[in-house]
């Protein structure tokens, strides 16, 4: 079977037959799930690092917290957290991808080395992002978002939310490549968290082929996210807190992956590294078996 991956990555990449682990690297005092602990340039490069030899395959540098309620950063601010740490991330040969909505800020981190750009929005928060991805060339994830994060609770309704999302995936999709941006660039997300209340996740969760119909590959981002909270709530109700949800981002990583997810996005990377790896093992077994059935009925056939 051969892996759709979007272009231009780097070879060692796109030779891999698995799903890909992209590690997050925040650089915000205020990330919902590990806010703070990597604000300094030098505390997030190594951490980026440390990633990486835990088995991340991409690292994903952000200065701007998406959290629900944050509010927005400078641009000036998101530039100087990031752009250290991409410089220095790329300098040690990692493969980076910038987690930004706006088109200056994705500018300056692709001319600093970024492979990726990984845009929440999907190119609604910021106009000029379509030019910044067609004229640099660079891998785009364009994500399921309606609205920032001070008021995408207010736009969380759906008829049926897998429908709606794969749709309006699909004009995003339809309206980049009109503005120049090549289909092989872009990757598509479902945004779980992101204008969906908890019970919006798991359908999307269940129904990837639905957005993997679409023709691109998918990234799935669930690590640490509030509706894993909710599923391992104690018996008080009381939420699990971010932290307590990897075992949980971990399953979900292995179940993405044997839906035929292109990447996920986690934070512990080395439970989602394993996790990837026994799917790998699992699909290669069973699509073995699977054409050795055929074979033997093809063989029955002739007899
Ligand atoms: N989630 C967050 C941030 N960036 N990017 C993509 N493509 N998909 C996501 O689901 C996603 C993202 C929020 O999580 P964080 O604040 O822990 O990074």
């Amino acid at each position: 079977m051969t892996r759709l991956h979007p272009e231009p990555l780097p070879e060692r990449l796109t030779v891999l037959d698995r799903t890909l682990v992209m590690g997050v690297v925040n650089v915000t005092p205020d990330s919902f799930s590990d806010g703070g602990r990597w604000f300094e340039p030098a505390a997030a490069a190594a951490h980026g690092l440390a990633l990486v030899a835990q088995g991340a395959d991409v690292l994903d540098v952000g200065g701007e917290s998406t959290r629900p309620g944050a509010e927005r950063v400078p641009p000036d601010e998101e530039r100087r957290r990031v752009l250290p740490v991409v410089r220095e991330l790329v300098a040690a040969g990692a493969v980076v991808s910038v987690d930004t909505t706006r088109a200056a800020v994705a500018r300056d981190a692709v001319a600093a080395g970024a492979h990726v750009v990984n845009d929440v929005s999907g190119g609604l928060a910021d106009p000029a992002m379509v030019d910044v991805v067609a004229e640099t060339g660079v891998v785009y994830v364009a994500m399921h978002w309606r609205g920032h994060a001070d008021v995408m609770d207010d736009h969380a309704t759906y008829d049926d939310v897998v429908v709606d999302v794969r749709d309006e995936l699909a004009a995003r999709l339809a309206a980049l490549e009109a503005a120049g941006v090549r289909r092989e660039q872009v990757v598509l997300d479902p945004g779980l968290g992101f204008a969906k209340p908890g019970r919006d996740n798991w359908p999307l969760l269940a129904h990837l082929d639905a957005l993997q119909a679409l023709g691109r590959p998918v990234l799935v981002g669930a690590s640490r996210k509030r509706f894993l909270g909710h599923l391992l709530a104690g018996p008080d109700g009381t939420p699990a807190p971010p932290d307590a949800r990897d075992g949980a981002t971990a399953a979900i990583s292995a179940l993405s992956a044997l839906g035929g997810a292109w990447c996920v996005r986690v934070h512990d990377v080395a439970g989602s590294a394993d996790a990837v790896r026994v799917a790998a093992a699992w699909s290669a077994a069973r699509d073995e078996r699977q054409d050795q059935h055929s074979h033997t009925q093809d063989g029955d056939h002739r007899a």
